[in-house]
């Protein structure tokens, strides 16, 4: 008989692009091959619990399908044949033909384009040092945080807010616009806790009865983008009856009494009228937040995704202020933890040879980057070489019926560093293998808590993968860029990143896995004042001064409300388009990623749509049926799902599949679009107006 295998387990971290940022243990069978991921409890927020799709993560590190050697087009664009080569071959290849689109058109035609595949600082920032030093086309991000970091910074003046780990000694725990039990489930740790202990009230607030409003004791479903109007009409209703704490506002807040006399013509009917929400709804959700001043707003992204999403991330955070919830352990507002970090990143990201005068391009317009608008190319240079680590733009971006007319360049040189051969890999020019995050060193911080951890390196990668520093240092090389961190280890990054960010050194953080770097009460509730000058939360932003990471205001921003309200510039149903389309996260898929392992498949089924059965019944259309949406943009094949939890007029298109898994080859971001998101930019993701095309089309079995 054969002895079981030895297990050890390994301590690390989930390197996903998830407020969660969990601490793992890894169950290590040998020096290829994991078993079970584990939560690791001594990590407080982590609390042992993570999600299912990581807890498999075998499955996804261990796929057949994992891109092990580069590979070079044989092919046409797109359709995915590829011959083996050597490193050598490929990373020659890709010198010789980014030089000589240097020498063409400058080095701002090449556009080096990432995401957030991983989160590990070295791996996913040291792509800005190659890019500093080549003076190559910057990227300014939208994909995800802007309207969400912005508006939450538009009040308190910091991306910051109380210890996440008090949701559990709240009274009532307000969960905004995130769908915690698919993106983030250990705010679910925290707030059923205080249920259980404190005999909390947990309440939902979303645009359908997700999995996270199905926990709630307080359920608010509501119109897509009228956020901002359900925050006014509640404070209306503590203004109204008292429940405004008049001391702390006086103290704490810039204008109190124009925000009063603002708010009195936006009641609960006012509030019912826009969002949907019955007034009675309003007025019993206002009494407890009034009433129960242990109230923690955890605030997410979703709701942010709308053209109006700064100013109702501002107006959500604007309640704590009203009642004053900040001043209590368990009370306030939180939505992310970035500015606790305080990094210098100057090493990882090559600040000493940055050009601010090198364009930067708007990420989520690729598509109109790559098909030559001169207004998204800033005036500049055609892109005609792309280097892509960390993102799958073919999948994930707006417009992408352009994003594909524009991969489709025969001018246009592609490169994709990548773990597996997604739609964006199969458009590549040259395809390079990237290792996974238990198989390289990297350095982490949680966006939704507050520890640095550390993720060793601690089995084998598979083939020839390499990490994206390993690359992007291969690359310096042969490119002729110049920088003493490409010649630099990932360990001596850290090491030194941590020092001079005054986090220690790695040896500190090696022995302990993680650091909790919670700041003191006083300061996580902005007790001394919040982040302006004049220590008042702002309930007038001066929105073209809020300090964002990207500088320079866009969309209509000179349109935006002074005060919390709401601002009608979502892309509105009408009679030719009459549904809104939100496109909410899959719980089995993050982004595109997990769409190829085989559980994460099976459990989501199909992409598919909610539909209220009434809107289905008008329609004609029967639970199963294919339908197809439409908008000005194109066309989506899916099935229908009819679903009471959605209001009339409201469709859910859960997950970014793959574009493949659909029908006709469109995925649902063919609907979505790029304009940029006032005042800093960024996709509206969850703003999309559609209609239901009246003929049912014709589906045949191989199609799916
Ligand atoms: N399983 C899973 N986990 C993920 C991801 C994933 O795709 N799948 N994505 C990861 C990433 S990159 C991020 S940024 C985070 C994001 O995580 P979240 O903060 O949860 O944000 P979203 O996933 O965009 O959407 C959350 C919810 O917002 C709702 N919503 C849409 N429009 C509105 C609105 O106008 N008002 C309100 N109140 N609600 C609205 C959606 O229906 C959805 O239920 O999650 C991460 N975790
Ligand atoms: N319709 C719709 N579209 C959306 C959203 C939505 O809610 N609805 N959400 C948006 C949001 S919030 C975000 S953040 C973006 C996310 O967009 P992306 O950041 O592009 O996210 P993923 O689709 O997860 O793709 C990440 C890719 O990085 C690869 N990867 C992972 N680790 C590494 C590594 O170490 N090295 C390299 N070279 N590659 C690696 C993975 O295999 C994966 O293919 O999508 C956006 N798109
Ligand atoms: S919940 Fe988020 S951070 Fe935690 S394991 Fe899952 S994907 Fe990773
Ligand atoms: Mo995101």
């Amino acid at each position: 008989m054969n002895a079981p295998p030895r297990l050890s387990r390994r301590r690390s971290v989930c390197p996903h692009d998830c407020p969660s940022t969990c601490s793992l243990e890894v169950e290590v069978l040998d020096a290829h091959t994991i078993g079970r991921v584990h939560g690791d409890p001594r990590q407080s927020y982590t609390a042992g619990v993570i999600c299912a799709k990581v807890a498999r993560y075998a499955e996804r590190i261990h796929h057949p399908d994992r891109l092990t050697h580069p590979l070079i087009r044989t092919g046409a664009k797109g359709d995915g044949a590829f011959r083996r080569a050597t490193w050598d071959e490929a990373l020659e290849l890709v010198a010789q033909r980014f030089l000589a689109a240097e020498a063409a058109h400058g080095p701002q035609t090449v556009w080096p384009y990432y995401y957030a595949g991983t989160m590990g600082l070295v791996m996913r920032d040291g792509i800005h040092r190659l890019r500093h030093a080549k003076r190559y086309s910057g990227m300014f991000s939208t994909f995800c945080t802007n309207m969400a970091w912005t508006g939450f910074i538009a009040g308190t003046g910091r991306l910051a807010g109380p210890d996440p780990r008090e949701m559990a000694k709240a009274d009532c725990v307000v969960i905004w616009g995130t769908n915690a039990v698919h993106t983030q489930v250990n705010v679910m740790t925290h707030a059923i806790r205080a249920r259980k202990e404190r005999g909390a009230k947990i309440v939902v607030v979303d645009v359908y009865d997700n999995a996270t409003m199905k926990q709630a004791d307080v359920k608010l479903l509501l119109r897509p983008g009228t956020d901002g109007a359900l925050a006014c009409a509640v404070m209306h209703v503590l203004f109204r009856d008292g429940l405004a704490d008049w001391d702390y506002l006086r103290r704490y807040t810039d204008c109190p009494d124009d925000l009063a006399a603002h708010l009195e013509t936006r009641g609960p009917a006012w509030g019912e009228a826009i969002t949907g929400i019955p007034a009675a709804e309003i007025e019993a959700f206002a009494r407890l937040v009034g009433e129960t001043k242990r109230t923690y707003f955890r605030l997410g992204y979703g709701f942010t995704r709308q053209r109006n999403g700064a100013v109702n991330m501002h107006a959500a955070s604007c309640i704590a202020a009203v009642t004053g919830a900040w001043q209590l352990e368990g009370g306030g507002a939180f939505h992310n933890n970035g500015a606790i970090y305080h990094w210098d990143k100057s090493l990882i990201e090559g600040h000493d040879l940055r050009d601010p005068s090198v364009r930067m391009l708007d990420q989520s317009q690729i598509g109109r980057v790559l098909t030559g608008d001169a207004q998204a190319l800033r005036g500049g240079p055609p892109v005609t070489a792309l280097f892509i680590q960390n993102s799958n733009p073919v999948s994930v971006a707006p417009e992408q019926t352009l994003v594909e007319r524009g991969f489709a360049r025969e001018d246009l040189f592609t490169v994709v560093h990548e773990q597996f051969l997604t739609e964006t890999a199969a458009y590549a020019d040259v395809v390079l293998p990237a290792t996974m995050f238990l198989e390289h060193d990297d350095l982490y911080q949680g966006g939704g808590h507050q520890h640095i951890q550390l993720g060793p390196k601690i089995v084998e990668a598979p083939g020839e993968c390499r990490s994206n520093h390993e690359v992007i240092c291969a690359l310096a090389e042969r490119l002729g860029a110049a920088h003493r961190g490409f010649a630099m280890s990932p360990r001596e990054i850290i090491d030194e990143t941590l020092s001079s960010s005054g986090w220690g050194s790695l040896e500190a953080l090696e022995e302990a896995a993680f650091r909790d770097v919670q700041p003191p009460f006083e300061a996580a509730h902005y007790l001394d004042g919040f982040a302006w000058p004049d220590g008042k939360f702002r309930f007038r932003p001066d929105w073209t001064r809020v300090p964002a990471p990207n500088a320079g205001a866009m969309g209509p921003w000179q349109l935006m409300p002074a005060l919390p309200d709401h601002w009608a510039v979502t892309e509105e149903a009408t009679e030719e388009y009459p549904f809104r389309l939100a496109t909410s996260p899959a719980r089995n898929f993050l982004n595109s990623t997990f769409t190829e392992t085989p559980t994460s498949k099976a459990k989501e089924e199909r992409p598919s749509v909610m539909i209220h059965p009434a809107d289905a019944a008008a329609y004609g259309i029967a639970e199963g049926a294919w339908v197809a949406l439409e908008n000005a943009r194109g066309r989506v094949l899916v099935v229908a799902r009819l679903f009471e939890g959605v209001r009339r007029g409201v469709l859910i298109a859960e997950g970014i599949w793959p574009n493949a898994a659909h029908p006709d080859g469109r995925g649902i971001n063919t609907l979505s679009g790029a304009d940029q998101v006032a005042p800093y930019g960024g996709a509206a993701f969850h703003d999309i107006r559609v209609r239901i095309a009246p003929k049912v089309p014709k589906v045949s079995k191989e199609q799916v």
